[in-house]
């Protein structure tokens, strides 16, 4: 355990296989069971409200959006029934039952500022943002760090997009991105020694790259609660840490931002965490990943598949660790 200042018992991104019974039997250990429990007894009717689409939603009629052909799969699609309820969101939880609590997130109005190093400065609602954007359908892989992997059909438009929108100054070289912050519904906020805001952050080069997706959507309806709504990174490339959900702020800048787990655990989780299969984590394997929804355990792959479209970006950086 290379981290030490911190209470022992926040280990962030434990093995998929392992990692409910090992925070369950941790909870009762720790006289923690409060929150264990309270999922099981809620259980049904959590699971109804984590389904639930908002009839209201003023963006409903902009789903389900045009499939773009460039970017499918040979993988099959994760279930909805799956991916709906088993969720990485340490705002609600540091556990995958989520999806339940997430609900109490209030997503209208959301306002998004755009700031730093840009010519068109701006707070704007998410409902104008997303009609200004080409959304599309993309079917993407996602690999978390916990070795956990899912293929999902995102609908948004890509970062670069957004970027072009806010009209990039010719010093900016990241992207810095903030998640909401509200300890009244996020109750996992009140847990005072995690650095909220949840921060993450590209370079340039990263955000401008075809892959890099801004996603308001999900199975061809906007995102639920639990997935980020109503607007998420998601970078299929690295691990799931970088796709940061419930964007409040995007900020150009010339400094590197330090994301959330970086500030936790600098020598585990990194600036860069592309995906490869042969660089382990400190505490387990990345060579394979297990599929969500089924028993399979697959391969890993460098980039997590996408090498040809992203190795490039990586040509010039050199001396430091491009994999964690
Ligand atoms: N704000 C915020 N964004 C986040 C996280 C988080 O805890 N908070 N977890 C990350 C991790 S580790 C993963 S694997 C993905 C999970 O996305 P999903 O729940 O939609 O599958 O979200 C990422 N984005
Ligand atoms: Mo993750």
């Amino acid at each position: 355990m290379n981290i030490i200042h911190r209470p022992e018992w926040i280990i962030p991104e434990r093995e998929a296989t392992s990692e409910e019974v090992f925070f369950n039997r941790r909870r009762f250990m720790k006289g923690l069971g409060a929150v264990g429990l309270g999922l099981a007894a809620g259980g049904p009717a959590m699971m109804n409200s984590a389904f639930a689409q908002d009839s209201k939603d003023p963006t409903l009629g902009l789903y389900p959006a045009k499939q773009n052909a460039e970017f499918t799969l040979k993988r099959a699609i994760t279930p909805e029934s799956v991916t709906s309820v088993y969720n990485n969101f340490y705002e609600f939880g540091s556990h995958k039952r989520i999806s339940g609590a997430a609900q109490a997130l209030n997503i209208r109005p959301w306002a998004i500022t755009i700031d730093g190093m840009v010519d068109n400065p701006q707070t704007i609602d998410f409902d104008d943002l997303v009609r200004k954007m080409p959304l599309q359908e993309r079917l993407y892989r996602h690999r978390c760090v916990e070795a956990w992997a899912m293929a999902v059909p995102w609908t948004g438009f890509p970062l670069s997009e957004l970027v072009k929108y806010a009209g990039p100054q010719s010093g900016a070289k990241y992207v810095r991105f903030e998640t909401f912050q509200d300890s009244d519904v996020a109750s996992g906020q009140r847990q005072f020694w995690y650095p909220w805001p949840y921060v993450e952050g590209v370079t340039m080069d990263e955000a401008m790259n075809e892959m890099a997706f801004i996603a308001t959507g999900i199975y061809g309806k906007p995102l639920l609660k639990q997935y980020g709504a109503p607007i998420r990174l998601v970078l299929p490339w690295k691990y799931g840490f970088k796709s940061i959900k419930s964007i409040v702020k995007i900020t150009l800048t010339d400094q590197r931002p330090v994301g959330f787990w970086e500030t936790i655990g600098p020598s585990e989780y990194g600036f860069w965490a592309n995906v490869n299969p042969d660089v382990p984590h400190a505490r387990w394997s990345q060579a394979s990943e297990r599929l969500l929804g089924t028993d399979e355990r697959v391969p890993t792959q460098l980039y997590n598949g996408y090498e040809k479209q992203v190795a490039h970006l990586y040509k010039n950086v050199k001396g430091q660790n491009l994999y964690r």
